[in-house]
């Protein structure tokens, strides 16, 4: 073993005991703080809002329930909620009940007509709930900055609008991160949102206000977008199901902040629900006819081969596996292997570990609108360093996760003024051949969601890469759903990723399908044990 090799072992070790200290005791601390105010929502009683979204515009659509009465439901449910979860942030309550009025009137005079079938509106007076960096006509849009508080968007984006002529009616508008770039949603427009299976946790980001309404039985279906994790984040740590599409394969029009130049390559649209039965339909209407036929093919589960990768192959960057996360992973591995009769291979990927890097020089080398710009929103780019010592003394309208990407932004921007070309140094194209070679149509990976529990609120802070589980799969572009799988010992949510080859949405959607049908996977109705 050469000198280098035994220094380098030396930190590893010296590093991994230090991360450890470091975040006992800090857990110790973020527990003092929060734990003695820490509540879970009180559970979803009413059979209604047990329903998955299909399953509710059937009803609508047979009339054996007015939409107009699901909207009221729902609306009780957001309303009931807010002083646990601050999640949603605005409301078009009367715009709603008047639209689901409309359609029920409309519905009485001619239940049979075919505009009102499954094959044309699928999410029949469906409440819909939507993420705020989306444009909903008349609602705000301003991704949780406190300059563009006065904004308000003048028609609904792409995806707003397919899901509307699908029969589905948006009523509430959720939490995002500021500018949806941190995974922790809290901002200085709209404040903090909490986890509904314990409120001292929270709820992930960017779209963690979305996560959080569906979860706590706010809503049925949702819109997310994803950059890094800002689906898949949200929908584990709250435990419901969230797919991020293949790239390209949903339209990312009309939010704030677009992605812009090469970032589009990172950005997802996509479905957020807490019925698995609800994801392929979304994601058909969201991705529009065209592109139907892709999504739509058959699979057979039992004929898939499975690469289980249990860890990142260890990033000193990022946190290690939650021994509860390694033992749900495993059960559904193990399960898929025996009952369902796929092939399982046990792999590691050692590029995994360079995610954060990679994902970073994607983000910096695209030549897009900057962070900073994007902060100084209406005026000039914000100076990170300068806000920075305004938030010391509170001064700041700006979150202290923003302030930092602000600062390694700039940092990046050096780097790369320089010439370096990362995306080559760092075998991006290496790691991409090779997950082209790996997953062919009937090869999946399955890989933690995240490596940790829900944490406290403002914990993130200490794991400030942890997102890198989640935005390895931005970088290359592939479908990924997460699974939620039920509750740890602690009562906060365990999930699981499921990755598939670009374009192959419908396998991952064809698995979560299965481990769903198997009580393996679900969504838990807060306060109970009940998936
Ligand atoms: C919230 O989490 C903390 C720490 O795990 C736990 O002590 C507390 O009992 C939980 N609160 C509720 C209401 O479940
Ligand atoms: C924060 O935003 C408010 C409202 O837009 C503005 O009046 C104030 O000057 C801003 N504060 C700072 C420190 O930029
Ligand atoms: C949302 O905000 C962006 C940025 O200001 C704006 O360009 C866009 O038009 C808005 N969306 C709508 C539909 O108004
Ligand atoms: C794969 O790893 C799991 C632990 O994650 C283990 O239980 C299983 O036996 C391994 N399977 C094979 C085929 O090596
Ligand atoms: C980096 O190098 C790769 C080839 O390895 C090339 O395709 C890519 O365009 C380069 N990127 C930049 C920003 O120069
Ligand atoms: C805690 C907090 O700031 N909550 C706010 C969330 O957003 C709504 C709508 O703007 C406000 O009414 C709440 O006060």
């Amino acid at each position: 073993m050469g000198a280098a090799k035994i220094v380098q072992l030396i930190l590893y070790y010296t590093l991994t005991v230090v991360g450890w200290i470091v975040s006992f005791v800090a857990n110790q601390i973020f527990a003092k703080i929060y734990d003695k105010k820490a509540r879970v929502v009180p559970p979803v009683e009413d059979d209604v809002m047990l329903l998955s979204a299909v399953a509710l515009a059937e009803k609508i659509r047979t009339r054996k329930l007015k939409a107009v009465d699901v909207m009221k439901k729902y609306i009780d449910r957001v309303t009931n909620l807010h002083v646990y979860l601050n999640t949603v942030i605005a409301r078009r309550f009367d715009e709603a009940v008047a639209e689901a009025e409309a359609l029920d009137t409309e519905l009485d005079k001619n239940p049979q007509d075919d505009k009102f079938s499954v094959k044309n509106k699928p999410f029949l007076g469906v409440p819909l709930s939507v993420k705020e960096a989306f444009s909903v006509k008349g609602m705000p849009n301003a991704s949780g900055l406190v300059s563009r508080k006065h904004y308000r968007s003048d028609a609904d984006c792409p995806v707003v609008e397919r899901l509307r002529e699908s029969g589905a009616i948006p009523f509430c508008i959720t939490n995002v991160s500021e500018l949806c770039m941190w995974y922790e949603s809290a901002n200085r427009l709209y404040g903090r949102t909490n986890n509904p299976y314990n409120t001292s946790r929270i709820v992930g980001g960017s779209s963690g206000g979305e996560g959080c309404n569906l979860a706590s039985g706010g809503a049925v279906i949702g819109i997310g977008s994803d950059i890094g994790g800002s689906i898949r984040m949200p929908a584990f740590f709250n435990g419901i199901f969230g797919h991020k599409p293949s790239r390209g394969l949903v339209p990312n029009d009309g939010q704030f902040p677009i992605a812009t130049g090469k970032d589009i390559e990172l950005l997802s649209t996509g479905p957020m629900c807490r019925y698995v039965e609800d994801l392929l339909p979304m994601l058909k209407i969201m991705s529009g006819s065209n592109k139907q036929a892709d999504i739509e093919c058959k699979v057979d589960v039992s004929k898939l081969v499975i690469y289980n990768v249990i860890d990142d192959s260890g990033s000193l960057l990022v946190a290690k596996v939650d021994p509860q996360l390694k033992q749900a992973q495993a059960k559904v591995v193990h399960y898929l292997e025996t009952t369902v009769g796929a092939k399982v291979i046990n792999k590691s990927f050692s590029k995994f570990k360079y995610a954060v890097d990679m994902w970073g020089a994607k983000m910096t080398t695209s030549g897009g609108t900057s962070f900073c710009q994007y902060m100084g929103y209406g005026g000039k780019p914000v100076n990170p360093f300068i806000e920075f010592f305004k938030w010391l003394f509170g001064k700041s309208n700006h979150t202290l996760p923003a302030l930092g990407l602000g600062c390694v932004e700039k940092f990046d921007r050096i780097l790369e003024s320089t010439g370096v070309n990362e995306t080559s140094l760092l075998g991006f194209e290496k790691l991409e051949a090779e997950m082209n070679e790996v997953l062919d149509d009937n090869t999946i990976i399955i890989y933690p969601s995240h490596p940790k529990l829900a944490p406290y609120h403002n914990q993130p802070l200490l794991y400030p890469f942890n997102w890198a589980y989640t935005g390895l799969f931005n970088t290359l572009g592939l479908p990924v759903t997460q699974v939620p799988l039920g509750l740890s010992k602690e009562g906060l949510p365990l999930g699981v990723q499921i990755v598939a080859g670009m374009n192959r949405d419908a396998v991952c959607l064809a698995v979560a399908n299965k481990l769903a049908k198997a009580k393996i996977a679900g969504w838990v109705n807060p306060g109970t044990n009940e998936m």
